[in-house]
């Protein structure tokens, strides 16, 4: 049974970014052992890394620097080979753990069922839900994939079905006991007889039915299901098929198109007519593209030195220092944030970050949403629904709100609105006649997004314009 590949969901409590805790130095070292041997354990089961006894100690560390860097590889970080905070912070991350990269060798290139007509059976319940619940997540998740094949899923309810449903704790004797509470959350295998196709949830958890909170059973399980058919993990941010874990809302979730295009590789799409030809098949969400050269960016923020990007569910992050960037989900750094915001802007005295959506206001400080407030908490009057750009001046500590074509002043160590507000945006910005959709400062230079360009104004002249796109290294 050990030569399926398993897949394994790790969830973990995010570690908190807040204030300078300093450890004494033996709680370091004890914390930096722990790490390592997370790490270790995280690559051994995730990524394939051999088994320390059977490597000299040379290899041992070259193995274990080659298997970070893969692991670094596939997710978009930094590759550097070693065990830096930003690697550990993303393996402690909820994940889902097929070994993502050296799992080839093993098994054949594909593997998928050579019928389209497969059965399930739920074998027994988790006591976090109700029966009803736990029926309609799994039929539920079943359905996001038999939308865009022909694939086509019967329930039985004795003997054995090609996906056998089950909630376990701890050892279950297929090789990969389960961890209690967090860490590893499910495990599927990949189509073949026997085990093959089983999914197995990991009833230490706390499942959920429609609720941020716990993890949430259809979203789990979809995602399992993906292996159940044949899929391996994608590397593309906000595919179902990604290995971490993350919410989003269950009612309104699409297949990302990533998703669809890989289970349509294997099985061919839905031929089907749709059941109601008024209710066309919702369009499967796309990851956006940094290099789309009408790339519209919804917000612009510094971060303690880095620049955030923001575009529907996802930032793309910019270090100073690295060529390449990263692209997240905003849910990944932020469970609690919503989609497609509207403006952002850092006051980096009080290092806090101020996210805005129609008329709510989250301050962040890091990735710790510290405070919520409401546009009324600015001093913008009630007649404004939601602004288009935030931007922190940082000579005259006045954040610049821009509402249409013109913008607010807000005095933000006065707490009051400046006078004569609101006022034309090309009176200060001459040169700026399209509305400002977003906005960030950066060494001396105030960067004003219209659409899928960016205007440069340096000492209140209009310097060049680039398009918004050539900040995420495209
Ligand atoms: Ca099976
Ligand atoms: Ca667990
Ligand atoms: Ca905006
Ligand atoms: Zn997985
Ligand atoms: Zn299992």
């Amino acid at each position: 049974m050990k030569t399926y590949q398993l897949c394994v969901l790790i969830g973990l409590v995010l570690r908190v970014h807040s204030g300078p805790v300093t450890p004494s130095i033996d709680d370091k070292d004890l914390h930096h052992k722990d790490d390592e041997e997370f790490a270790k354990n995280y690559l051994k089961k995730l990524y394939n890394m051999e088994e320390e006894n059977e490597l000299s100690f040379g290899r041992k560390i070259s193995e274990m620097s080659l298997k970070l860097g893969e692991m670094q590889q596939f997710f978009g970080l930094k590759v550097t080979g070693t065990l830096d905070d930003e690697t550990m912070e993303m393996m402690k991350k909820p994940r889902c753990g097929v070994p993502d990269v050296a799992s080839y060798r093993a098994r054949p290139l594909t593997y998928k069922w050579s019928t389209n007509k497969l059965t399930y059976r739920i074998e027994n319940y988790t006591p976090d839900m109700s029966i009803a619940e736990v029926d309609n997540s799994i039929e539920k998740a079943l359905q996001v994939w038999a939308r865009v094949t022909p694939l086509r899923f019967t329930r039985i309810y004795s003997g054995v079905a090609d996906i056998m449903i089950s909630f376990f704790v701890r050892d279950h004797r297929d090789g990969s006991p389960f961890d209690g509470p967090n860490g590893i959350l499910a495990h599927a295998f990949f189509p073949s007889p026997g085990i093959g196709g089983d999914a197995h949830f990991d009833d230490d958890e706390t499942f959920t039915f429609k609720s941020s909170r716990g993890y949430n059973l259809f979203l789990v399980a979809a995602h399992e299901f993906g292996h159940s058919l044949g899929l391996e993990h994608s590397n593309v941010p906000g595919a179902l098929m990604f290995p971490t874990y993350s919410y989003t809302d269950v009612d309104k979730f699409v297949l990302p198109r990533d998703d669809v295009n890989r289970i349509q590789a294997l099985y061919g799409s839905n031929t089907e007519k749709p059941v109601d030809p008024d209710k066309p098949e919702p369009t499967p969400p796309v990851t956006p593209n940094a290099c789309d050269p009408n790339l519209v960016l919804d917000a612009v923020t510094t971060l303690r030195g880095e620049k955030i990007f923001f575009k529907n569910r996802f930032f793309w992050r910019s270090h100073p220092q690295l060529t390449s960037i990263e692209q997240h989900l905003i849910t990944f750094f932020w469970p609690q944030l919503p989609n497609s915001i509207d403006a952002a802007f850092e006051d980096p005295s009080a290092d806090r970050v101020y996210i805005f959506k129609g008329q709510k206001v989250w301050a962040l400080n890091g990735y710790d949403i510290v405070k919520r407030l409401n546009l009324g908490s600015f001093r913008l009057p009630a007649s404004v629904k939601r602004i288009d750009a935030a931007l922190y001046d940082i000579n005259s500590r006045k954040v610049l709100f821009f509402v249409g074509r013109s913008y607010y002043s807000y005095d933000m160590d006065r707490r009051v609105m400046d006078r004569g507000s609101p006022k034309p945006v090309e009176q200060i910005f001459p040169g700026m006649s399209g509305k400002v959709t977003a906005a960030f400062q950066e060494n001396g230079n105030t960067y004003l997004f219209s659409g899928a360009r960016a205007f440069r104004f340096s000492n209140g002249r209009l310097v060049n314009v680039l398009r918004s796109n050539q900040f995420l290294r495209c």
